[in-house]
């Protein structure tokens, strides 16, 4: 299946959905446009069953760029109450992508800089090419990250890191990038949707519903005080217990077999 927005190619491949940013003019830069389209094909896939949609991968179009940004033409003569909707909206974007049901890998197969990282950010996992740049450039352009980066960054790598990085605007390589933790795999440009199908499959054969669970569990966690952390991971724990899945899987387990599981 396949669809062509303007500015992106959603299409999937068994349930594995691949989300491709294409704007090769722009060096795949996020415009307005591109983040309505990313609205309306998370809500697509949001909305299909568990058969149907198991995975995305966000990606960029060639070689060049994963995506260079925001669209610093389309920001130039922003007022700064357009700039708070047009941050907003970006926010609000990739909010709707990280609360996704599904495990999102962004493959980052060159520049992803400003917006570009901060789209990556909001994925579960980053694998990047070994030509792949990463930064938070915006102080070069007088601007901060306004696409959740400020937050996300300093969550995924740390706040030294993170105040170091956003602060000179650096640019850094792939393989510096999974020295800092903020990417989960480097591999050859040929190799990097290979290697993110690879890591959909074995996650395909688990329990639907506990990878579900896990992903919610670290998403509402992550900023709750421990007790409250603990408390919320029971409660998705218990609640695995009213499923088939989970009685398929422990019975797999005890009888030597592979589990079959069913998402329900
Ligand atoms: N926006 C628009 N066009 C871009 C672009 C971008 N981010 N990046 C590249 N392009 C365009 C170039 O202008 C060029 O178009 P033409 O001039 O040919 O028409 C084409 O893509 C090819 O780029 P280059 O010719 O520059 O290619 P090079 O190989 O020489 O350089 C590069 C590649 C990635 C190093 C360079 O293009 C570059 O530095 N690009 C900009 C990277 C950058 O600064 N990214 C961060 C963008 S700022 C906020 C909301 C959001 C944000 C902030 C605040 N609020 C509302 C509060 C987010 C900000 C950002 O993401």
């Amino acid at each position: 299946m396949a669809y062509d927005f303007k500015t992106l190619k959603l299409s999937s491949q068994n349930s594995i959905w691949t989300l491709e940013i294409h704007r090769p003019e722009a060096l795949n830069a996020l415009n307005n446009l591109v983040l309505s389209e990313m609205a309306e094909s998370l809500r697509f896939i949001s909305e299909m069953s568990f058969e149907d949609a198991r995975g995305l991968i966000i990606t960029g179009h060639g070689e060049k760029a994963f995506v260079a940004g925001a669209d610093i033409k389309e920001m130039l003569n922003l007022s700064p109450e357009e700039a708070l909707q047009f941050g907003k909206k970006g926010q609000s974007v990739f909010h709707e992508l990280a609360l996704l049901k599904i495990p999102v890998i962004a493959a980052v197969n060159g520049f992803a800089l400003g917006g570009g990282l901060e789209l990556a950010l909001a994925c579960d996992f980053i694998f990047a090419s070994d030509n792949a740049k990463l930064g938070l450039p915006e102080v070069s352009l007088g601007l901060i990250p306004g696409f959740g980066g400020t937050v996300r960054l300093s969550r995924a790598i740390g706040l030294r890191k993170a105040r170091e990085l956003i602060y000179s605007g650096d640019m850094i390589t792939a393989s510096r990038a999974y020295e800092m933790g903020l990417v989960n795999l480097v591999t050859t440009q040929a190799e990097l949707l290979p290697q993110v199908m690879k890591r959909f499959e074995s996650i395909l054969t688990k329990g639907p519903l506990a990878v579900e669970a896990s992903k919610k569990a670290i998403l509402t966690t992550w900023d709750l005080d421990i007790e409250k952390g603990f408390e919320f991971e029971a409660e998705q724990f218990s609640e695995l217990f009213a499923s088939l899945d989970s009685k398929e899987g422990m019975k797999a387990f005890t009888e030597k077999r592979k589990a079959q599981f069913q998402g329900h």
